[in-house]
């Protein structure tokens, strides 16, 4: 046991983090209790850092209310898959334990993991096992740690990508927390396929995070130019993948990005990772720990709404983070060096690797996997899964990368998409769809104020027709939605922002960069339905007639001066 004492005007969660024992709490009471299909709040902040939230299906709520029946309550679990990468045996899994075990439906999140929904308590723990079983875990995709590692999933014409992706693991195994609470509580103890080696030493030990973890989650994603398709800026700490004549030469390391806001504080704000220096690629993973210690250190431990790396940073200075590391450090930072991103999308549709295999970018609406009216999409992709002919590359705008398939396997690929009508989804699609993004929300999310995923696609329908008039339905806009300002889809980094306020009604932002490298800013507060498109049909009317060659929409807006650029996170609200 440890000796640290944690101060008493320490938030809540800092002393049921010490109190817990390395995460354990009274999981385990909790999941035993048969009057509820609940657990303890202190619990329910302890089982994130294993990968579970309780929720309960908004939808019903009001009924069984009336009914005087407890919440429906159920679990979301979410599975880390560094980089994204998957292979079909691991997609069979998720497809088998969403319907045995959880809502029917899988989600692909906006940082590249599986999501299952609606696990019974009950149900929970064999979930885990099975979960573990596929070589996939849940440890950490959650919680007051290092989450689920990004990278750009599509090799497409990089020859460095196999490489980033090694360091990727490398910085998401160096980062994984050590404490053996989830082996006990969910393996029983034992090492199944993909166990961690660590979990058999007999005292826990944490040596990067220390008993109480970090002050706050965080965040860490690779990006490989031209392509910022895990918007790097976004997290907490990002690496550009540097490329020289075919050689990974090393990375600009950026340091203190997050999207989460809360309405009506000020002091909350999105911002954008700064670029610190360059770091070789022997030394990437040291970089990451150094940057996690240092907001271990100095991350703000009494309030949690202040207590991401981005405001440890925006406290004291850029120069200053740059100076304690190099303190922390067994080398120092370079020059920052010269790269381009040109988009944050994926690329849709058949690409050759350097590998000489082929990849096949799908779009998967805000990624969600289902049968839905008519089109069997989660049927569609088991039945692919089940040949074993490719893998499966999860996207950081929810969408599916089809990988490793050979000349021989691709009419096999095309004859089960075109069975199921999936490959045509691109072709039908406004360009609009294609770069739209949208958060869970309603039904499980506790803290969505309004629909995102549900209503995003119905809001398209109506936008479609006015880019379709205006003939500019194959102009590339990214349209991003979350029900709520903590910004699961990146809200503030879509050319087109809307942020749920209550039911049905949306602060509606402009002027993000196509590259994710600016964020947007406030245009009208909120607003319904009938207000977004009666304010939307004017600028796309005029971007329509007036827009430079090329130009992208969120560049459009601040030229015209509709909008502000925002220039760095602090100006956000200005
Ligand atoms: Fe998120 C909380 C879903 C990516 C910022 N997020 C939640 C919870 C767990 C709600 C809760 O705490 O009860 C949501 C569960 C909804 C559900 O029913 O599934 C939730 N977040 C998601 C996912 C599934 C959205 C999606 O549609 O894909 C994404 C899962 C990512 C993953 O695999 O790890 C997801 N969340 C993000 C991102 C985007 C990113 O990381 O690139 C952000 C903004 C970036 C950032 O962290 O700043 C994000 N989520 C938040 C926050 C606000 C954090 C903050 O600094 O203020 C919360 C609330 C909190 O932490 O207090 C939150
Ligand atoms: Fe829920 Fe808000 Fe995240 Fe959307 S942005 S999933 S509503 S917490």
């Amino acid at each position: 046991m440890t000796d640290i004492v944690v101060p008493k005007e320490h938030s809540a969660n800092e002393h049921l983090k010490l109190a817990s024992n390395y995460l354990r709490g009274t999981i385990n009471e909790s999941l035993e209790n048969p009057i509820t299909g609940n657990i303890t709040e202190d619990d329910s902040q302890l089982t994130k850092f294993h990968g579970c939230y309780i929720q309960d299906d908004r939808d019903l709520r009001m009924a069984r209310k009336k009914k005087k029946l407890e919440p429906a309550y159920s679990f979301l679990i979410r599975i880390r898959v560094p980089g994204g990468i998957s292979t079909s045996e691991q997609w069979v899994a998720m497809d088998n334990l969403s319907n045995s075990h959880g809502n029917g439906t899988m989600k692909l999140t906006t940082r590249q993991a599986y999501q299952l929904h609606g696990v019974i308590k009950t149900k929970l723990k064999d979930t885990i096992y099975q979960i573990n079983e596929a070589a996939l875990d849940t440890i950490a995709a959650c919680g007051d740690v290092n989450r689920n590692v990004m990278n750009s999933p599509n090799p497409l014409a990089s020859s460095v990508h196999a490489e980033v992706q090694e360091y990727v693991d490398a910085v998401s195994r160096e980062l994984t927390p050590r404490t053996r609470a989830y082996h006990e509580l969910w393996l029983d103890n034992e090492l199944v396929a993909g166990g961690e080696k660590e979990a058999q030493v007999d005292d826990d030990y944490e040596p990067i995070y220390g008993p109480l973890y970090l002050p706050r989650k965080f965040k860490i994603a690779f990006a490989i130019p031209p392509r910022n398709d895990t918007d790097i800026f976004a997290n907490d700490i990002g690496a550009i993948a540097i490329e020289k004549e075919g050689k990974l030469v090393g990375f600009n390391v950026a340091a203190g990005g997050g999207m989460g806001t809360t309405h009506g504080l000020p002091e909350t704000y999105p911002r954008l990772a700064s670029i610190i220096g360059f770091v070789k690629p022997e030394h990437i993973v040291e970089t990451m720990v150094r940057l996690v210690e240092i907001q271990r250190d100095f991350g703000d431990r009494v309030n949690r709404k202040h207590a991401r790396f981005k405001y440890t940073i925006d406290d004291r200075g850029v120069e200053w983070l740059q100076e304690e590391f190099n303190k922390r450090a067994s080398f120092d930072l370079l020059p920052i060096e010269e790269y381009e991103f040109t988009t944050n999308m994926d690329a849709y549709g058949w690409h050759q690797g350097v590998d000489g295999l082929w990849y096949l970018g799908l779009f998967i609406e805000h990624g969600r996997i289902h049968n839905k009216d008519d089109y069997e999409l989660k049927t569609g992709l088991r039945e692919l899964a089940d040949l074993h002919i490719c893998d499966f590359r999860l996207s950081g705008n929810q969408n599916l990368i089809l990988g490793k398939i050979s000349d021989a396997d691709k009419n096999k690929v095309i004859e089960v998409l075109n069975k199921y009508a999936i490959l045509e989804k691109i072709d039908e699609s406004s360009a609009q769809r294609l770069h739209s993004m949208a958060c869970v929300a309603l039904n499980t999310c506790a803290l969505a104020m309004a629909e995102s995923e549900r209503y995003l696609p119905k809001l398209i329908d109506k936008i479609d027709k006015i880019t379709k008039a205006l003939k500019i339905d194959d102009v590339p806009i990214n349209i991003r939605m979350t029900g709520c300002p903590n910004g699961c889809g990146r809200p503030f980094l879509g050319e087109i922002g809307f942020v749920g306020k209550s039911v049905g009604r949306y602060n509606m932002y402009l002027g993000a960069a196509h590259n994710g490298e600016r964020l947007n800013k406030m245009y009208r507060e909120n607003i319904d339905e009938n207000q977004i498109l009666a304010e939307l049909v004017p600028l796309l009317e005029e971007f329509a007639e007036t827009r430079n060659e090329n130009e992208h929409f969120g560049d459009f807006v601040i030229r015209r001066g509709f909008i502000k650029a925002t220039k760095e996170g602090m100006d956000f609200h200005q």
